[in-house]
């Protein structure tokens, strides 16, 4: 976080979590300061754990006006709030088939891997299973073909929802070890090179203490 912590906007998430991580990557480049809380448990049941997030996942943003729920609803609320002027490029923006399914492929990606690790790794390989693994891989798998193009097309920008969420995923994937990246060598390169900000610095990916 770049900015002195402020108590009327609370991240709640997790420093695992790749969710979570775009919303502190975006707060760290819009200037936007808040309190970090550590969710203890990903696995209770209780809206009240979350934020008061029915969904019951995380992150929330707990601003004066009420929670916000969902990375991207966060994303756009620290916009409003940011303390200095970035050129974002958001979803809507992504008008070709190419940023528009790279954007959609990053966000079924960071779903399935989550579905992946709350399965666990010793988890019987249903078909469920099976296709889920198949889908994030061949998902990443096309990523890779196309990410130079993307970036390319990307409109001119400071930031952008699409490359935060890919730079999020793939070093997600890396880190909980569910797919193992190496032969996926365009978004490494992306990701080493996204990697160099000092947001990306600020927010590493670690394991909080669980209650
Ligand atoms: N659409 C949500 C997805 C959030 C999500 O799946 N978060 C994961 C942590 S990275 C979670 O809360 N998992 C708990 C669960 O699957 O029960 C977003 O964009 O924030």
């Amino acid at each position: 976080m770049t900015a002195a912590a402020d108590g009327d906007v609370v991240l709640l998430g997790r420093s695992s979590s790749h969710f979570t991580r775009v919303a502190r990557i975006f707060a760290d480049e819009l200037g936007v300061a808040y309190e970090f809380q550590v969710a203890s448990d990903l696995m209770a049941l209780e809206r009240a754990r979350f934020g008061g997030n029915p969904a019951l996942r995380l992150p929330i943003l707990k601003t004066p006006a009420g929670e916000w729920f969902g990375s991207m609803a966060i994303c756009r609320e620290l916009s409003r709030r940011a303390t200095r002027e970035v050129r974002v490029v958001w979803p809507e923006q992504l008008v070709t088939p190419l940023l528009s399914n790279a954007q959609e492929l990053v966000l079924q990606a960071m779903a399935t891997e989550v579905e992946l690790i709350v399965a666990g790794r010793g988890a019987p390989a249903t078909p469920h299973l099976i296709k889920r693994r198949a889908s994030l891989e061949s998902s990443v798998g096309w990523l890779n073909e196309r990410v130079d193009e993307v970036v390319a097309a990307l409109p001119e920008r400071e930031a952008s929802f699409l490359e935060t969420t890919l730079f999020c995923l793939t070093e997600h994937l890396r880190f909980r070890e569910v797919l193992e990246t190496a032969p996926f060598q365009r978004l490494e390169a992306f990701a080493r090179d996204f990697a160099q900000r000092p947001a990306a610095r600020a927010t590493p990916f670690a394991f909080d203490a669980s209650s």
